[in-house]
């Protein structure tokens, strides 16, 4: 059995800490969609690591990381993320896979972000302006460069065929983009002779193989279920399939190998990038919760908004991933807070709705409150269930009622220690 680990917000649930204090129980751990545009945060040993494209399971021996066919590879960004864990004493190569058939971002796709967000002024997505939305596009478009092309001499003449058209789109856009393609492309050419140091494999095989045996596989998620390509915001959100489904498609697992679907929130919610944010706040509150939750993005340093926890978003990203455990991150933020807010259902055109409209804007949709009590007990030291203050656990048991969905764990800070099972 495969068990999935997904966001259920906009990404940044902390879905890189709880692999890390998860990996002991699992052989395998894989990352199936996204790629550079990820941040996953991991703290130990008074250590914070950040990563793109590696699972976040690459500091345990014991543990193989693969990355899958669905997932999109920046070389540079992997040589960068590749040199920041040398000292570190990690044997990469024997610890990280990669997949022949994830594609390959080129410094063209990053370009073409660019230039499409750009292009759309106020309208931009708010990308992490890694490539995403291009290379997915050059994917779905037959188009694509695979790692595995690597690995034949053709490599450069499909690079350069793509790379040409990707110049005469960036012209198309008409805006103003100033790059030295030479520059980029030797930086990309170095990006290449790192990424071939690593083993190339057919991920499914792999996995086919290692299920077999009865290893245990997780499969880590990146972005949240709000940034779906299908599900999610639309055009706010993501170009890859950030739900349950993506795992299937971006691994090769078939749906009846799904064991636990371990879903992950934030006792309250940001979004970093545009997009509708219906229980935003632009209050001291929502400062509070930025600056106590140190609530800056991972990849691109941008603030994240924030707000309440939005249970109506959140009941939506557990029916369509089949969640089947909760975590409840940073709950050690809300602490001093009088009373916590939770969203419960939508004022939308003049009606209470309890689902996610199709044209749901910040401005057509009200969000409609419970109140409970706060708690002013500093968390971030407690280790044991038992010390958690009533209030909390009032929340906790409010969320599991609503959800019905048991809540495994409650991290209390963004230490691997920092981390309570219930
Ligand atoms: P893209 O770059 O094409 O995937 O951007 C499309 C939207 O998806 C959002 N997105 C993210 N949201 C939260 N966290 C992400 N990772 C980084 C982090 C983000 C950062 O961990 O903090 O550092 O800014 C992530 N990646 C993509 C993005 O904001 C767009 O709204
Ligand atoms: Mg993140």
């Amino acid at each position: 059995m495969v068990d999935l680990l997904l966001g259920l917000q906009w990404g940044d649930e902390g879905k890189g800490k709880i692999v890390d204090v998860l990996t002991k129980n699992y052989d395998i751990i894989a990352r199936f969609q996204g790629g550079p545009n990820a941040g996953h945060t991991l703290e130990f040993d008074g250590i914070k690591h950040v990563l793109h494209t590696i699972p976040s399971g690459i500091f345990h021996e014991n543990a193989l990381n693969i990355v899958g066919n669905g997932v999109v590879i920046d070389p540079v960004i992997f040589k960068k993320e590749l040199d920041n864990l040398e000292k570190f004493n990690i044997d990469i190569v024997l610890r990280l896979l990669i997949s022949r058939k994830a594609h390959l971002i080129l410094p063209t796709h990053r370009l073409l972000d660019a230039a499409s967000e750009a292009s759309k002024g106020k309208a931009k997505i708010g990308s992490t302006l890694k490539g995403i939305g291009p290379t997915y596009m050059d994917k779905t478009g037959r188009n694509g460069l695979r790692v595995g092309d690597l690995e034949f001499d053709t490599w450069r003449k499909k690079y350069r065929a793509l790379a040409n058209k990707h110049e005469a789109m960036i012209d198309f856009y008409n805006v103003d983009i100033q790059y030295d393609l030479k520059e980029l492309e030797d930086e990309f050419c170095e990006g290449v002779e790192a990424l071939k140091k690593l083993t190339f494999i057919d991920s499914e095989e792999f996995i086919f193989k290692a299920q077999a045996e009865g290893k245990k596989i997780l499969a880590e998620g990146a972005q949240g279920s709000l940034l779906d390509i299908d599900f999610g915001t639309y055009p706010y959100v993501t170009s890859s399939n950030t739900t349950a489904a993506g795992a299937c498609t971006g691994l090769g697992v078939a749906p009846n190998k799904i064991g636990s679907v371990l879903g992950i929130f934030k006792a309250y919610a940001t979004r970093v990038g545009s997009g509708p944010f219906p229980t935003e706040l632009f209050d001291n509150d929502g400062e509070t919760m930025a600056r106590v939750g140190n609530e800056f993005g991972a990849t691109t340093g941008r603030p994240r908004r924030c707000g309440w926890l939005d249970l109506v978003a959140l009941k939506y990203a557990v029916q369509i991933n089949g969640v089947t455990e909760l975590m409840m991150m940073k709950a050690d933020v809300l602490s001093g807070f009088e009373t916590i807010k939770v969203c419960t259902a939508y004022m939308y055109g003049g009606e209470k709705i309890k689902h996610l409209p199709f044209n749901i804007e910040s401005d057509n949709v009200i969000p409609v409150y419970t109140e409970l009590k706060g708690w002013s007990k500093d968390l971030t030291k407690l280790r044991k269930v038992e010390d958690l203050p009533p209030a909390l656990n009032e929340y906790i048991t409010f969320l599991e009622k609503e959800l019905n969905v048991p809540i495994k764990i409650v991290s209390v800070g963004p230490d691997r220690l920092q981390t309570i099972h219930r």
